[in-house]
């Protein structure tokens, strides 16, 4: 038997284990038929589930004697498994450490999302630079999912609408849908830690209506009998590829009207189980949008209600608004979801018509309210007017729900003041709420980092911790206990070796593990400035080369890793790999400066990677421009792990300094307040860069790092700024000095490194959720019996 075997018979084993509390998890829900929360998400990162179930089922010591003694270890084959990889980064990931902590706290939860044929696209890079192919993650089957054939429902597209007068003399609508498409459930079954509650994601697949067109085929149209069963299972097939970005495709509308469709049938099927009156249905069901993605469940909810169950329009609102809260997780305009009208009506004909009801009521409450401010009317429109319209889906969430909330302090406050400051106005400050981002500390701590994890236990005198962050704060009273010291940075340098491991097998390269591993990975964008970073690395290589011998052994070896994937058609993304990776070559070939530095770039950034990647860390870069960084979570994954942010003061890194105190995180950089004034100045005057930006600009220039007229684009972007590398590159090179003084202290680092670790409470995702579930859904856990 190899290892791929090895894999999936234990796998096998463990699906059954899930099934069975999976099952009784149901049934109980199904007795006593509480509140349940529904988490619609386009995207859940999953990563592998193997590790994580043996985890929390708390039955991976038993599976490890069991395969002992049929001559496996655990560890040869755990790699084997791929990961579910249905989302782009952190605002998928976040729904699935949610999803880890409504089990855990034992919450009647569900998650429901797409189950694409094709996940993340891979990463590979070529000749530096970044290829995508295909992630078909399904190929040898997935024994972490449980196929439904039993629950199945039917999705319409297009068709038309008819009138007609009800018994009562209101005019009432039919939508006849012209396309028809089978939505298949595929459940994902989520084990709590330490509790037998095991939540479900139910994902949901596209088939055609028939499998085959029989009147089609007869005619002699075998291929567009053949093109109609492609056409619907195309919907489901790949993830788009974007983070913080919007491409307006219509598949993808599709998708997130499919996704949707199906899971409203699916909840209201199980409200109808008990007879309860309509008026109940909020009640019964909290319904939180992942961003603005599954908006249009707004719209269809309203349709069911009114079209079909003859609800009048206010009633049918009412229930609406109760059952709904949105998550925003993006204030930058570029990302900020529109869909033009006429490409609606076409796809959603009723919906559409809904859509502009439910804009003229509530126009007209604006009105009443604010009487002949025709400027507040166009700014709060659902409908940019122009040729064509749009629908702004930001709108539409937040008047079609009772709360809508940020993912951290600062990200929460600019969604009150800049592209919600009129509905705060119009609605008052309550509907607009925070709700700090969290990570679960099964995967990103324990499974992910054992050594520290079976340290802190040790400690703590057991794993209470894992269900009760704030209990790591007992750790602080060892923080200068040099035995306990020498415990921890053992783990730390455990984990960098694991790391250089997998870095000499993916790129045959030998990082020097006495280094100071400095990390930056996530999605490549702009505002997340890797651009500032890779231009830093350069102006380090070159203060190397300029000293002497004797001056360079005064220097902190770094090694610099970068990992992280871009937009397929994101073009000024994709230039900044290539730079890293030309740098890269130049830098670990010169004999003489590797010893001080090296710099590496990881492929194929995944939930996999980050496992290994965020315990090997010493200093992490969370180095966005001032205001744009919603929240960040990585940034707690790496504190959580003993590692160090240098960071900027956005996102949540400003709660991380909070928690941790000042002396234990790097700040640097521009505050928010200032960003938006330096853009302003800056366009009035041409821009001169800070001098030792100037004078690396001028070395990629000159080709020190490959011909640099692939670069120019890239260096252009440096005349207008928009992202303030330039005004931010001094105060960015100052504080990654003191980091290296600080690094050179070796207890004082390992004082900071276990202070920050266990100051780290608040950013449990355990935390958020029960945020969201006493401040927004009314929801209570339940216990399984
Ligand atoms: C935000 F708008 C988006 C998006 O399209 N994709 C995405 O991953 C992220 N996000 C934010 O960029 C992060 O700051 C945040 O921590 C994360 O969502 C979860 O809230």
């Amino acid at each position: 038997m190899d290892n791929f075997a090895a894999y999936q018979a234990t796998a096998y084993s463990v699906r059954d284990r899930l099934i069975d509390n999976w099952n009784s998890t149901q049934q109980y829900h199904s007795s006593k038929d509480p509140k349940r929360v529904y988490y619609l998400s386009l995207e859940f990162l999953i990563g592998r589930t193997l590790d994580n179930a043996l985890l929390n089922l708390n039955v991976k010591p038993n599976y490890q004697k069991a395969l002992t003694d049929v001559g496996f270890r655990l560890e040869d084959f755990i790699h084997e498994e791929v990961d579910a990889a249905l989302g782009n980064g952190g605002l998928g990931r976040l729904a699935a450490c949610f999803m880890d902590s409504l089990a855990t706290l034992d919450y009647p939860a569900w998650g429901y999302g797409i189950r694409y044929t094709y996940g993340i696209f891979q990463q590979k890079i070529v000749d530096g630079y970044q290829t995508e192919y295909p992630d078909y993650w399904l190929t040898f089957g997935n024994p972490w999912e449980i196929e439904r054939l039993d629950v199945t429902y039917e999705v319409n597209f297009r068709g038309y609408v008819e009138k007609y007068t009800d018994d009562e003399g209101v005019d009432r609508y039919t939508w006849e849908g012209g396309e028809k498409v089978v939505a298949v459930a595929y459940d994902y079954p989520i084990p709590g830690f330490g509790t037998k509650n095991c939540i479900n994601i139910r994902l949901w697949s596209s088939k055609p209506k028939r499998e085959f067109d029989f009147a089609q085929f007869n005619e002699g149209n075998y291929d567009k009998s053949v093109e109609e069963q492609k056409a619907a299972e195309n919907i489901t097939s790949v993830l788009y590829p974007n983070d913080n970005h919007l491409v307006g495709k219509v598949l993808r509308l599709k998708q997130q009207f499919f996704f949707v469709c199906a899971t409203l049938q699916d909840v209201i099927r199980r409200f109808k189980k008990a007879a309860r009156p309509w008026s109940e249905f909020p009640e019964q069901v909290a319904i939180q949008l992942n961003d603005t993605h599954p908006t249009l469940g707004i719209v269809e909810l309203q349709r069911i209600l009114v079209d079909e169950e003859n609800l009048s329009w206010d009633e049918a609102w009412d229930i609406v608004t109760k059952t709904y809260s949105y998550t925003n997780h993006t204030v930058l305009p570029e990302a900020l979801e529109k869909w033009s009208v006429p490409l609606i009506q076409d796809l959603l004909p009723r919906h559409m018509m809904i859509i502009f009801d439910i804009n003229l009521f509530f126009l007209q409450e604006v009105e009443k309210k604010f009487p002949n401010d025709r400027d507040k009317l166009r700014r709060m429109s659902i409908i940019q007017e122009g040729n064509p319209q749009y629908v702004r889906m930001a709108h539409l969430a937040a008047i079609g729900s009772h709360k809508v909330n940020g993912v951290a302090e600062l990200h929460s406050e600019l969604v009150r003041t800049t592209i919600f400051s009129d509905f705060v106005e119009f609605y008052g400050a309550e509907k607009f709420t925070n709700v700090t981002n969290g990570v679960t500390p099964r995967r990103w701590l324990h499974q992910a980092n054992p050594w520290l994890s079976d340290l802190i236990t040790q400690k703590l005198g057991g794993t209470q911790w894992l269900k009760d962050l704030s209990q790591l704060s007992k750790i602080k009273a060892y923080a200068t206990d040099a035995a306990f010291q020498k415990a921890w940075m053992e783990t730390k340098h455990k984990n960098k070796v694991r790391l250089a491991e997998y870095i000499k097998q993916t790129l045959g390269i030998s990082v020097n593990t006495e280094a100071l591993f400095d990390v930056q990975c996530k999605r490549l964008h702009e505002y997340k400035r890797q651009f500032m970073n890779i231009l830093g690395v350069i102006h380090r290589y070159e203060r190397l080369k300029s000293l002497s011998a004797a001056e360079r052994q005064k220097i902190v070896p770094h090694v610099v890793i970068f990992s992280g994937k871009a937009a397929p058609g994101y073009y000024i993304a994709k230039l900044i790999i290539k730079l890293i990776n030309n740098v890269a070559e130049v830098i670990n070939q010169d004999p003489e400066i590797s010893p001080y530095l090296q710099l590496i770039f990881i492929p194929n950034y995944s939930v996999s990677i980050a496992e290994i990647l965020i315990p090997a860390s010493d200093i992490s870069q969370h180095i966005s421009t001032a205001g744009t960084e919603a929240s960040g979570t990585s940034n707690m994954k790496f504190v959580l792990n003993g590692g160090l942010i240098l960071g900027t003061v956005d996102g949540a890194n400003i709660e991380i300094g909070e928690e941790v105190g000042d002396e234990n995180i790097f700040f640097f950089g521009t505050l928010t307040p200032q960003v938006e004034d330096i853009r302003h100045e800056q366009m009035y005057r041409s821009l001169t860069l800070e001098p030792r930006l100037e004078k690396v600009v001028h070395s990629i220039q000159n080709n020190n790092y490959g011909d640099s007229i692939i670069f120019e684009p890239l260096l252009a972007t440096l005349r207008t700024d928009y992202y303030l590398l330039s005004k931010d590159f001094g105060p960015y090179l100052d504080s990654m000095d003191k980091v290296d003084v600080a690094f050179k202290d070796r207890a004082g680092w390992a004082k900071k490194s276990i202070t920050a670790a266990a100051s780290m409470g608040k950013f449990s995702s355990d935390r958020s959720i029960q945020e969201y579930a006493l401040r927004i859904w009314n929801a209570k856990p339940v216990t399984v019996e």
